[in-house]
């Protein structure tokens, strides 16, 4: 027999356990005999108190896309429960470990629709890998020990605990805590099956126009060397998606950037002429393909995913590979070296060669103009940023911006919200993040809208003395939507403006922060040099000409329908090529 102690203890104790001792969130009556204990744990246990729990949520997925560790965050029952929902749909779409928790009502009032009950049971199960509400603190330490494990085995997601007041201040064995909590089902497979392996690297060594797409899985399995061993054995051009940005370095002369609706036009016009597609820990979601019955028709997609569930759900794939992409990488580099042939050089000397010129065709700066464009905003912040900086976006056209022109060369480094596309994300995450990686500049580039919905936590960051960069482009209006509207709605905007926006300097200041207002393109480099030597928060609202993001393809259009930007003819190139309005077509 162990010692007794309290639900809310052993909660505490099991997150420790696991290398947890970081939590996010708010208090609030469910939840009191949690945050209780956490006064006995002043030395192994930080908690941060945001704002709103919208953003104690995003900062527990800034923290877990920063290092690849689950990330926590809490929050009592009703309400705060559901502030919460955001973060939870947010990191389910775009898989991140994160555990969050709220207290409940207590067991005998569960379903007389108490004070503060809210059925986050039924809320949460479509946007959680699981969730979980013990009934009695005896189920506490397997509980916390499974929604860790499911938090990060296999493909990574959220798991909720709801955690009913009595459950918190009954009292358990500490015994329980010692014994171990596997997971019941089968293991995971983490080899890729050999045949289908040797079948992908056949594929691969006769493909003429292979394409390699990097996904947030290959950056879950830590498989930016792998797969840059991949790429240079047989000199394949890698695509990623916005998940992975950085996992393959961008001034690679192998690397087309990020592909799909805002990428680069190499990387789109590579995807539709390949003949083989190689799918790695990516899930083909429409951002990426358009129009599915026209994506990849002409390639065999080979696809490596650890979830079997991705594999030909959206695109039909030739050769399905379940599996760890860290894991099924080296086999199939491994498989590859067996077979000695040597890499072909024509197809990405071609795209190599697009990449040069749509670098050069893209810059629109130079000089002092009156009005910043956001490009040139862009050149300038990838000016500044060191190698292991981390950039975390709100959601809209400067997100979209930034990855098409920031180049990141590491994994982790471009953190944004991809599939649930969140305004608000970034403030949080940025915050999750620099206390994740308190060593490296942690920039958040905002919309004026985006930063908006989240600004309180500009508190927390006074508070807690979370240093990180704001860079607002400052446009004005809700952007991205203010350009469908001009390209696909004939202009007919319709509540897009933010009419007066309020003075981000003074509002910098009212938090006892450091804001300032850049209004010319030469003002910018100083300014952001200055946020990195000041010892607080520092917000630069960059006043910029609100532009349109292009290149672009519509929403569910063709990726051949791309247009926009500056490059055009210039890349009718290659035999056999797929002409679409601004890949190489004769307009
Ligand atoms: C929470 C939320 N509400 C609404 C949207 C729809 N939406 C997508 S982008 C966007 C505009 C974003 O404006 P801003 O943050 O100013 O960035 P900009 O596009 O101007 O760079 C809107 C309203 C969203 N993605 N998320």
């Amino acid at each position: 027999m162990g010692e007794k102690i309290s639900g809310a203890e052993a909660t505490i104790r099991m997150l420790l356990k696991h290398g947890i001792n970081l939590s996010w969130g708010i208090t609030g009556g469910a939840i009191i005999p949690f945050f209780d204990s956490m006064l006995s744990h002043q030395k192994d246990f930080r908690h941060i108190t945001t704002r709103h729990e919208q953003g104690a949520a995003h900062a527990a997925e800034g923290y877990a896309r920063a290092v690849g560790k689950p990330g926590f965050c809490v929050a009592t029952s009703g309400p705060g429960a559901t502030n919460l929902v955001t973060g939870i749909a947010d990191a389910y779409l775009d898989s991140v470990p994160i555990i969050a928790m709220a207290g409940q009502v207590s067991t005998n009032l569960i379903g007389n629709d108490a004070f503060q009950e809210a059925d986050l049971m039924g809320i949460t199960m479509p946007i959680t890998k699981h969730n979980f509400q013990p009934r009695k603190a005896e189920e506490i330490p397997e509980v916390i020990e499974k929604a860790y494990r499911i938090s990060m085995e296999g493909r990574p997601g959220p798991v909720y605990i709801d955690l009913p007041k009595d459950v918190q201040t009954q009292s358990l064995d500490s015994d329980l805590l010692k014994r171990e909590y596997r997971l019941a089902h089968k293991k995971i497979t983490l080899e890729g099956n050999p045949k289908q392996v040797a079948r992908a690297a056949e594929e691969l060594l006769k493909a003429e126009r292979p394409v390699i797409i990097l996904g947030g899985g290959a950056v879950h399995a830590n498989a930016a060397r792998e797969a840059l061993e991949l790429a240079e054995l047989l000199n394949v051009p890698v695509a990623t998606t916005l998940m992975a940005k950085g996992i393959f370095p961008e001034t690679h002369p192998l690397s087309l950037g990020c592909l799909g609706m805002h990428g680069t036009k190499s990387a789109n016009y590579a995807v539709i002429n390949a003949d083989v597609l190689v799918g790695i820990g990516n899930r083909f979601d429409d951002r990426i393909t358009g129009n599915l019955a026209t994506f990849g028709k002409q390639a065999k997609i080979i696809h490596i995913d650890i979830d079997p569930a991705e594999i030909s759900k959206n695109v039909e794939t030739f050769v399905p590979i379940v599996g760890d992409a860290k894991t099924v990488l080296k086999q199939l580099v491994l498989e590859i070296k067996k077979l000695r042939r040597s890499p072909k050089n024509a197809w990405f000397k071609k795209l190599e060669g697009f990449m040069k010129v749509e670098a050069k065709e893209d810059i629109v700066i130079g000089k002092d103009d009156p009005v910043i464009h956001p490009v040139q905003a862009m050149q300038v912040l990838d000016k500044v940023l060191a190698e292991d900086d981390i950039v975390v976006t709100g959601v809209g056209q400067h997100q979209m911006f930034g990855m098409h022109y920031l180049k990141r060369s590491k994994p982790r480094t471009f953190i944004s919200s991809g599939g649930l596309g969140t305004m608000g994300f970034g403030l949080p995450a940025a915050m999750g993040a620099k206390v994740a990686k308190p060593d490296v500049n942690v920039f958040n580039l905002d919309g004026d809208g985006s930063f908006q919905m989240t600004v309180q936590e500009l508190a927390t960051m006074k508070l807690e003395g979370i240093n990180t960069v704001s860079v607002i482009l400052n446009n004005g209006t809700l952007g991205m939507v203010h350009q469908w509207l001009d390209l696909f709605y004939d202009s007919r905007q319709s509540q897009t403006h933010l009419r007066k926006c309020p003075d981000f300097v003074k509002l910098a200041e009212a938090y006892g922060l450091n804001g300032v207002r850049v209004e010319r393109l030469s003002e910018l480099e100083p300014a952001l040099r200055q946020a990195l030597k000041n010892d607080e928060a520092t917000i630069i609202d960059v006043v910029v000409f609100n532009a349109h993001c292009l290149p672009m393809f519509p929403s569910g259009g063709n990726l051949t329908d791309f247009f926009g930007g500056t490059v055009s003819k210039s890349l009718e190139w290659f035999p056999g090529v797929v002409k679409g309005k601004d890949l190489g077509a004769k307009e």
